[in-house]
């Protein structure tokens, strides 16, 4: 949930971008029946069908090779019509799409990814957070592409983006620690780009190319583009683009965990070209962020749950020792706020509450303990109690964060933990209400300049980890309940 009204995304959602019909005009493409080498369609902006057939005729086309991968691979630089292209290619469905672009200089070639293997590789071994794998990755993309702003950018849980790193030109403004809005970049755009991992839009103010039927041949307009590195882009981000004052554009996207982690982003206010090369190399670059941050991430998880896990065996040791009543949670010596780093916990054994730390009034507690339960959950959890539970605002005032286990299908026995409300100051890239509906179509954002908006009503959010080391703690105390009832009726015998 957001705390900002966003627009009604679904109009941006449902614009078709796979299959836009058209590409962008700095490059060309056909498209052809693989087993009868068929030309089947072709961009306008060929002089001719004839030319198009032509353009074919020169591929040194083997099959076996562009059956690898899934995005276009290069075939090589060929000479053609009084100059030198870059040609790529992949399968689409039952069809071969070919793209042609004028070749950059022929020494540019082959050392951008040897660049990318011999430096950054050693760099990023020796970032030690996702905070310095990301700046050493904005200086290596500013470097590598010789935009004027490359910023990494990372997408929160309500999916807005937060930049991370930057590398500026003069000239151009810093949007390190500003928030993007989720609306931004609308759902089948982020769906693409989860398996598309690179785009370049050279220059924004551009005429898309039509694909035409060659003769005898159905009409290509549904040609799916997905893959297609020419692919003309939605018309709302190149308002978007010109918007923000951005003429060339290019991202590269990081999935970490088979999820759309964020993107590298890079702008210039000039057009500029990126050769095949280059972007085989940023693509490179992002792949190898992703498996970094993943590494980071995995790593700082597997640590805190077996920290967390060897406090919950002596938490459940401590109790074993006692009378095991569950109201002993609340003895210092056993850190029950620790468990989640929260700043106050509570037992709620039906009427009754104990607590250790910082926490809200007990008949609060116990209310709140009460609408839990009904909740019929094992485990509760929110970083934002207002939203959730109207009363609690006026109940647990400065108190956001609750989680908590039920330890009895038949009894109110929970166990609570408490994080106070935490106000986040957040710099948005703009107002992000601004894109609102008007006339019918929803536009982009008009202006960049940052804008501050106070978020109330939320807490630090809950780790993973938190949530296992409380379940793990639950199923511990509900061993230790059910053998106590055991050993008490072994005694009434
Ligand atoms: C696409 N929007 C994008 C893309 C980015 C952003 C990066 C991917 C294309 C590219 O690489 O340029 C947004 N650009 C950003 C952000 C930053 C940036 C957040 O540089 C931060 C630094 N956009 C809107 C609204 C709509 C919209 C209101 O603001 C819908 C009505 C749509 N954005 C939109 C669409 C795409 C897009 C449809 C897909 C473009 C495509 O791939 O065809």
């Amino acid at each position: 949930m957001s705390a900002l009204p966003l627009p009604d995304l679904s109009q941006c959602a449902s614009e078709p971008i796979r299959v836009p019909g058209a590409i962008q005009p700095h490059g060309r493409v056909v498209v052809l029946a693989p087993h009868t080498g068929r030309l089947l369609a072709y961009s306008a902006n060929w002089e001719s069908e004839q030319q198009a057939q032509e353009a074919l005729a020169i591929l040194p086309v083997d099959s076996g090779r562009l059956r690898t991968g899934n995005g276009p691979a290069w075939i090589g630089s060929l000479p053609f019509a009084g100059r030198t292209w870059d040609a790529a290619a992949h399968w689409q469905g039952e069809r071969v799409i070919v793209e042609y672009e004028p070749a950059g200089p022929a020494a540019s070639m082959v050392a951008p990814i040897y660049a990318v293997a011999r430096d950054l590789l050693p760099m990023l071994q020796l970032a030690d957070s996702v905070p310095a794998l990301c700046e050493t990755v904005a200086r290596e993309m500013k470097r590598l592409t010789g935009f004027g702003r490359c910023l990494i950018y990372r997408f929160d849980s309500d999916g807005h983006g937060e930049v991370l790193a930057e590398r500026l030109d003069r000239g151009y403004h810093s949007y390190l620690g500003h928030r993007f809005p989720a609306s931004d970049i609308p759902a089948q755009a982020r769906e693409l780009y989860r398996v598309n991992h690179i785009r370049l839009i050279p220059d924004a103010n551009y005429d898309p190319v039509p694909l035409l039927a060659a003769q005898g041949a159905p009409d290509p307009a549904g040609t799916d583009l997905s893959f297609t590195a020419l692919r003309s882009v939605s018309p709302v981000h190149l308002e978007y683009m010109r918007n923000m004052g951005t003429l060339a554009s290019m991202s590269v996207s990081l999935v970490v965990g088979g999820r759309l982690w964020g993107l590298i982003s890079c702008h210039d206010h000039a057009p500029r070209h990126l050769p095949f090369q280059t972007r085989v190399a940023c693509e490179h670059v992002g792949r190898l962020l992703s498996l970094q941050i993943q590494a980071q991430e995995d790593n700082a998880e597997v640590a805190q749950r077996l920290a967390l896990h060897q406090r919950v065996l002596t938490m459940v040791a401590l109790m074993a020792e006692s009378d095991g009543t569950l109201q002993r949670l609340v003895e210092p010596e056993l850190g029950l706020p620790q468990l989640a780093a929260a700043s106050g916990a509570a037992v709620v054994l039906n009427d009754s509450c104990w607590t250790i730390g910082e926490v809200p009034p007990v008949d609060a507690i116990r209310q709140l303990a009460h609408w839990i339960v009904g909740r019929n959950e094992d485990l509760f959890s929110t970083d934002r109690l207002p939203e959730v539970w109207a009363p609690g605002e006026a109940l647990l005032p400065g108190c956001a964060g609750v989680l908590a286990v039920s330890i009895s299908q038949v009894h109110r026995h929970v166990v609570l933990w408490f994080r106070p409300e935490i106000v986040q100051t957040i710099r948005w890239a703009g107002d992000p209400r601004k894109t609102l509906p008007s006339a019918g179509r929803i536009h982009p954002r008009q202006s960049f300049d940052s804008w501050q908006e106070h978020v109330r009503g939320r807490s630090a959010p809950w780790a993973a980890a938190q949530h296992a080391a409380v379940a793990e703690l639950r199923l511990a105390l509900l061993a230790l309940v059910l053998r106590r009832a055991e050993e008490m009726a072994g005694h009434a015998v």
